[in-house]
């Protein structure tokens, strides 16, 4: 990483113009040309930046990175699988590691959520396991179960079956024509009134899982496929399920025969001092999205497990015959495997959910001593994830998040920032000076920000 600092004056120049850059303020960025968001390293728990200064990876990437960046285990895997075959087909052919890696993560998963299928992203997951839903009531014989019910707040990636069930309005308004049809929503649980500055579950809130109830009574439940939730809801900023309030969805999904979905593509494996916020929270869904940290973010990947039983039920027919009608060229991406069962040996090995576990009593008594710092209106904790509300500066919403962004960038610790809410997930390997240095210049960073 030595000569990536002659080379800062070179970033200066360069044309910003071509790149249209994914959830970003383009023309903010390419205006202000900030050379200390441009990345050119990455190891452990630091990035470099194009001018040679080392910011502190406050969110895993994002939310990604849970081991660090490069632990040597992964890249050696990676480059060992380069050497050896560097793509397979994915329909009708496999590798053995892509079978082993599909025995590794169903030991891990909760219950009988056995049967794991490979994509590449979580929103891919997000659209497979919708389709898994549907698909799988048709099959029984149910073909009127088609309705998918999301919730406010929800994020379950941009694909057009992910927008529809999530619920954020940003994603959504643009698209309204395209969207599935037959999506009701659940109402959100946060509420500043009855629980700002909770520790971990907050304990209002658990009546609003019988808002199913009245979706269910409305639409019937022969019409209803599955609801989809994150357990806990990452992108909202860290809205954490009131106590009970999954167990309660759970009962009432039961009760009227619906699939329950958890999107764990963030809670999955690990951050939330569990393999899954299923296990963390202690309720067992049908189906669980994941991606991100199943191979600590190194190559894409995503995937759903399934319970044996929705698996066996595509299981019919004359057995020549292609039984789900689904998959990507890129289903179990020969590097995304690698990376992925190296990810899992460190995962064992060295016991990290539990050592997040640790972790994340560390940083809810870090986060919150953030109380009475000016103009902060909540603060939340799940695992090793934390978010900080802001009031909205007036007439300006977001940019109050934005500079205090700016300001801790400054002082070399990498936030995210959305809305008026800056989020942290930092890595299992982070130290408690650094997760107090972090919680100090979050700190400064509000002050400054005014
Ligand atoms: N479901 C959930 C619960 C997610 O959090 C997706 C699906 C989509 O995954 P892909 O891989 O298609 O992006 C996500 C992704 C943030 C942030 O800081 C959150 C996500 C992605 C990027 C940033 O809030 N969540
Ligand atoms: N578009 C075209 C024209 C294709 O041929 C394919 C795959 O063969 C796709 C889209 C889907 O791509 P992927 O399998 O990477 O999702």
């Amino acid at each position: 990483m030595t000569d990536t600092t002659l080379s800062a004056s070179h970033y200066g120049d360069m044309n910003l113009d071509p790149y249209w850059m994914p959830y970003t303020h383009n023309r903010y960025f390419k205006r202000t040309r900030p050379l200390d968001r441009l990345i050119v390293g990455a190891q452990g728990a630091y990035y470099t930046t194009a001018e040679g200064k080392q910011v502190f990876d406050c969110l895993s990437g994002l939310w990604c990175s849970v081991l660090g960046h490069r632990p040597a285990k992964i890249v050696e895997a990676v480059k060992r699988q380069l050497d050896t075959a560097d793509y397979i087909p994915a329909f009708q052919m496999a590798s053995p590691e892509t079978f082993r890696l599909a025995e590794r993560i169903a030991e891990v998963a909760p219950a009988d959520l056995n049967r794991v299928f490979f994509a590449n992203s979580g929103s891919e997951a997000v659209d497979t396991a919708i389709k898994m839903a549907i698909a799988y009531h048709r099959l029984r014989g149910d073909a009127a179960r088609t309705r998918i019910i999301g919730r406010e707040k929800g994020y379950h990636g941009v694909g057009l079956g992910g927008i529809s069930v999530g619920g954020m309005v940003a994603n959504r308004k643009m698209f309204a024509p395209a969207m599935m049809l037959g999506v009701d929503h659940l109402p959100h649980t946060h509420s500043l009134k009855d629980m700002a500055f909770s520790r971990g579950q907050p304990t209002w809130g658990t009546h609003l899982a019988e808002e199913l109830e009245r979706i269910v009574a409305l639409h019937d439940a022969s019409t209803i496929a599955a609801v989809i939730v994150e357990p806990m809801q990452g992108s909202a900023g860290v809205v954490v399920p009131p106590v009970g309030y999954l167990n309660r969805l759970r009962e009432i999904c039961d009760r009227h025969g619906i699939l329950l979905i958890f999107d764990e593509v963030i809670c999955g494996f690990g951050r939330l001092g569990h393999w899954f916020g299923a296990q963390a929270f202690g309720v067992t869904p049908d189906l669980i999205t994941f991606a991100k940290c199943v191979n600590n973010g190194t190559v894409p990947m995503g995937g759903v497990i399934a319970r044996q039983g929705i698996y066996d039920t595509f299981m019919q027919g004359p057995d020549h015959v292609v039984e789900f009608f689904h998959g990507y060229t890129y289903s179990g991406h020969p590097l995304a495997v690698a990376a992925a069962n190296a990810t899992l040996d460190i995962l064992h090995e060295e016991d990290v959910p539990a050592r997040m576990l640790a972790l994340a009593k560390l940083l809810e008594t870090a986060v919150h001593s953030l109380k009475g710092e000016p103009n902060v209106i909540d603060i939340r904790n799940a695992g090793v994830s934390a978010a900080v509300e802001f009031a909205p500066l007036a007439g300006q919403p977001g940019v109050r998040a934005l500079r205090v962004f700016e300001h801790a960038l400054q002082r070399g610790m990498l936030l995210r920032f959305t809305g008026d809410i800056i989020a942290m997930a930092p890595p299992v390997i982070s130290t408690p000076a650094e997760i107090e240095r972090m919680i100090a210049v979050v700190g400064e960073s509000i002050r400054a920000a005014g």
